[in-house]
């Protein structure tokens, strides 16, 4: 285990830092030099999105860029800021990092009165930094429909709503300790600063989703960079939280403020979006989600051509939240024979593994290429998905269809 891309180190080391240890770092530390931002790009095709966003690594669904999954190929473990998918509810602010404060709030907290983070105060509590993907609970909806034949509700989103990044920043458990959490505490809430949502013509507010405390306490990041770069403008900056493993939607982006609150804490977010509806669940839905699943994909783009006779370097990746990848398998003739694929990095939970199988196409026509993982916990991708109406968590093998000529 590379100690550079764990936690565990600042974590244990942070764990013997008292609260007065991190106040007196904090009044000594001087403002943290300014960051320059990004420049505004010069042309975005989506309104809502700073980056550029060529069409050869992204597809545009309504206020969201996907990643296309051959721009993943080429890349190393970490995905390029650059190329990292975007999921906006409404459209990215720019803002600046010195008016930006962190306000902490609720009834969670011991002094009873909101406390107050400046960018500066966050950027000189010890920093924590962790490579963890981080993906949207919808990625790979799109198959719900056209592999199960059930339309879903939602962006439908191929295999590229996530990427893989080395994010630094301070654990939110210190910033919780700093403004005085008590142990009567049950959710913390990030919300965001960018606008309000409205769906079906409801004003839901500003997107914002509890954390259960045993989370926020655990491995959460409050991050200000994101691939030791400030974090881009459409991926949070200046501060966004990441919450490891976890949907997309736990990792709230333009944080804004926490509520720490003795009761149980709900938001459109727990309630009607990011729980799994339809026959095979309650009528409320499941519980709120949390972790992600397991997936596979080819980097290849839509509707592959490949000679006929010749060896081709097949390439993809695997991930899993509930562990690391420990196996995967590739088969090229629809999945009615299953050979393992090399392995191309040392699995890490929350990161992916990079992966190859030479393929020698014998004939001419359409083939079907599927990749299918198992990871250390034992779960393997199962050939379809459980349906839910929101098509959250899709998990099956992908059938990735290619020509050979
Ligand atoms: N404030 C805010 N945070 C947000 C969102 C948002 O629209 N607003 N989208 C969420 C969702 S659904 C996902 S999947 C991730 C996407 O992060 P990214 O755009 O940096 O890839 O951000 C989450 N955090
Ligand atoms: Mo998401």
């Amino acid at each position: 285990m590379s100690t550079a891309t764990t936690p565990g180190p600042d974590r244990s080391r942070l764990g013997q830092v008292g609260r007065r240890d991190l106040l007196k770092v904090l009044a000594a530390a001087p403002v943290a030099a300014q960051w320059a931002a990004a420049g505004p790009a010069a042309a975005s095709v989506s309104p809502g999105i700073v980056k550029p966003l060529p069409p050869e690594l992204f597809t545009i669904r309504g206020t969201n860029a996907e990643t296309k999954v051959s721009a993943f190929a080429g890349t190393g473990r970490l995905t390029p800021a650059d190329r990292f998918f975007v999921r906006n509810h409404t459209s990215t602010p720019r803002l600046g990092e010195s008016d930006w404060k962190l306000t902490v709030w609720g009834s969670g907290l011991g002094g009873g009165r909101p406390v107050h983070f400046t960018y500066g105060q966050l950027r000189s509590l010890p920093p924590v930094t962790r490579t963890a993907f981080l993906e949207c609970a919808g990625n790979g909806r799109n198959y719900f429909a056209t592999q199960q034949g059930r339309p879903v509700i939602g962006t439908p989103w191929t295999l590229g709503a996530i990427g893989v990044a080395r994010w630094r920043g301070v654990r939110l458990a210190d910033v919780l300790r700093l403004a005085g959490i008590t142990d009567r505490a049950v959710d913390v809430m990030p919300r965001g600063l960018d606008d309000d949502f409205v769906a079906g013509g409801v004003n839901l507010g500003r997107p914002r989703k509890p954390l259960p405390v045993a989370k926020a306490m655990n491995d959460v990041i409050l991050a200000y960079e994101m691939n030791g770069e400030p974090l881009p403008y459409d991926h949070g900056f200046p501060v966004r939280v990441v919450a490891p493993s976890w949907v997309g939607i736990a990792s709230i982006k333009w944080l804004g403020d926490l509520e720490v609150s003795d009761t149980p804490l709900s938001s459109p977010w727990t309630t009607q979006f990011y729980r799994l509806f339809g026959e095979a669940y309650p009528p409320e839905g499941s519980v709120p989600l949390t972790r992600q699943t397991i997936k596979s994909t080819f980097e290849l783009a839509e509707g592959a051509v490949f000679e006929a006779s010749r060896i081709h370097h097949l390439t993809g990746r695997s991930w899993s939240a509930a562990g690391a990848v420990r196996r995967v398998e590739v088969s090229t003739d629809g999945g009615a024979h299953w050979r393992p694929a090399k392995l191309r990095d040392t699995p890490h939970r929350d990161s992916w593994v990079r992966w190859s199988a030479d393929w020698r196409p014998r004939h001419a026509g359409p083939a079907e290429l599927l990749a299918r993982a198992t990871d250390t916990a034992g779960n393997t991708q199962p050939l379809a998905s459980v349906h839910n109406t929101q098509g959250y968590l899709f998990d099956a093998v992908v059938r990735h269809g290619v020509t050979v000529r």
